[in-house]
């Protein structure tokens, strides 16, 4: 009797872990979720500096965020519709121009909405990663300069300590600032961002001015944990964009110039931010000045990664530096914002951070524009196989926020993107919300904690093989 017992556990765990041999285990705790930013959603953010230039037609098509999708006033139903699909932590931003619409006046009642919101989101289960700036400033702010002025690190300074101390006890999650290079670089270097600039003065600046708050705010925020008496103290970092920039591979000297600029490009726009946090001084940007409280200032590193761009001569784009990134090589798949799609690079993004900073990884953003639902959950699986591909190696990935759980305002692009695993009818007034086919698929991932063959070969049958084969060396995946 006690034989045939012992025979059926034997059977059972076997059976067990071949169905586990079946799955790509993600480590027990895994910080799965979805993540959004405050203008982008909110609606009605009257007194930014983005809302100014929207209003002077500075979007494509006259875009502005107008209501976006009304989350100010429908976060109770998002949150709920969040935890139907449970999705655990929700990645959200809080807007400087809400809390001080005018110089130093801070509006308690903006910052009595977002603690509501953040209540809201407890209430519902929901982990909290809440992101300081994310490219947006009060309009006086802008017009004194932004961050070009130094006044505006004491203004940062004044409204950043106003916040973490009123909202220290709801973040698990901090984000100091979201993209901070494409801030500087979109917004001063191409002018394709406000303040619309195009001067390396201005770039540089800005950046320093960024790793200046950055560090400020990460000392603020375990200040505030400490005389919080947090139990669990939050952890803070940046998210940070690690695209790929490639030359396209035009021949001769073209050839040579498209591999330097992607060369340059690549430094400026990552490993500048990423040297000044790792040594605390930035030599391009600030010379060997050390940046109080920079060098090592992050808990965890933060990916925000979507794409591989080709850098193609082009001599009539001299407002680009003669720079054609929009170039899609053959054979190639893109999205609808004609994004190369190239998984890999989010390894090679994972793999380089930890290198340099041996911290913990969270990708605080990673999505695809696909109005059809038809490329995304090849898309989610893809990335994530190179998520998992990153943790059989060693790598410690803790989280990975997709991007976006609703249709919002992509910025200049106004909301012809779509993003979300939410679909939003932005013409019609009720803005009801549809959660797409992938919303469901991401709810199966999370409920698993895994990406099963199941999945692999319905969506992303190409993945089979190196399927098979990460799984026969084992699955480190999991940590329980
Ligand atoms: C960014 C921003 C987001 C974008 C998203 C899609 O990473 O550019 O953080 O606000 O909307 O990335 O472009």
């Amino acid at each position: 009797m006690l034989l045939r017992a012992s025979l059926v556990c034997v059977f059972i765990r076997n059976c067990h872990s071949l169905l586990d041999m079946k799955q790509m285990k993600f480590p027990k705790g895994f910080l799965w979720g979805t993540a959004t930013s405050g203008h982008q959603i909110e609606g009605g953010n009257v007194s930014s500096d983005w809302w100014r230039w929207e209003q002077q037609g500075r979007m494509h098509g006259g875009a502005v965020s107008g209501q976006a999708v009304d989350y100010w006033n429908r976060y109770e139903e998002d949150h709920a519709l969040m935890e139907s699909l449970g999705y655990p932590v929700f990645r959200i931003g809080i807007e400087w121009a809400r809390i001080e619409p005018e110089p130093g006046k801070f509006d308690r009642e903006a910052l009595a909405h977002y603690r509501d919101i953040l209540q809201s989101l407890k209430n519902h289960g929901i982990k909290i990663c809440l992101t300081l700036y994310h490219w947006v400033l009060p309009h006086w702010v802008a017009e004194r300069g932004d961050w070009t002025n130094p006044e505006t690190l004491r203004h940062f300074e004044r409204y950043a300590r106003y916040v973490i101390n009123e909202l220290i006890t709801f973040p698990d999650l901090w984000v100091t600032v979201n993209e901070p290079m494409v801030a500087a670089i979109a917004g001063n270097l191409l002018a394709e961002h406000p303040p619309f600039r195009n001067t390396f003065r201005d770039y540089r600046q800005t950046a320093v001015s960024l790793l200046r708050v950055h560090a400020q705010c990460y000392a603020f925020i375990h200040d505030a944990a400490r005389r919080a008496e947090l139990k669990k103290p939050p952890r803070v970092g940046i998210a940070n964009a690690y695209p790929v920039l490639v030359p396209w591979g035009s021949r001769g000297w073209k050839g040579f110039y498209e591999w330097s600029i992607a060369r340059l490009g690549k430094y400026l726009a990552c490993h500048v931010w990423d040297n000044a946090v790792d040594t605390g001084h930035a030599r391009l940007l600030n010379g060997f000045r050390q940046i109080p409280g920079l060098r090592g200032s992050i808990d965890y590193c933060g990916i925000n990664y979507y794409l591989r761009m080709s850098l193609r001569f082009d001599h009539s784009r001299r407002d680009r530096f003669f720079i054609d990134e929009t170039g899609v090589p053959p054979g190639v798949r893109s999205t609808d914002t004609g994004w190369q799609i190239y998984p890999s690079g989010l390894y090679k993004a994972i793999h380089d951070v930890w290198n340099r900073f041996k911290k913990p990884v969270i990708i605080t953003e990673n999505g695809i524009a696909d109005i059809s639902d038809e490329q995304r959950p090849a898309y989610i699986l893809e990335h994530l196989f190179c998520v998992y591909q990153a943790l059989q190696s060693g790598i410690p990935v803790e989280g990975y926020f997709y991007w976006s759980f609703i249709d919002n305002f992509e910025w200049r692009k106004g909301f012809g993107p779509r993003f979300g695993l939410i679909a939003v009818d932005h013409r019609d007034h009720n803005l009801v919300r549809y959660p797409r086919p992938s919303a469901h698929l991401y709810s199966q991932i999370i409920r698993e904690n895994a990406i099963s063959e199941e999945l692999i070969g319905t969506y992303a049958p190409e993945l089979m093989g190196p399927f098979e084969t990460i799984l026969k060396s084992g699955n480190r995946g999991r940590a329980d």
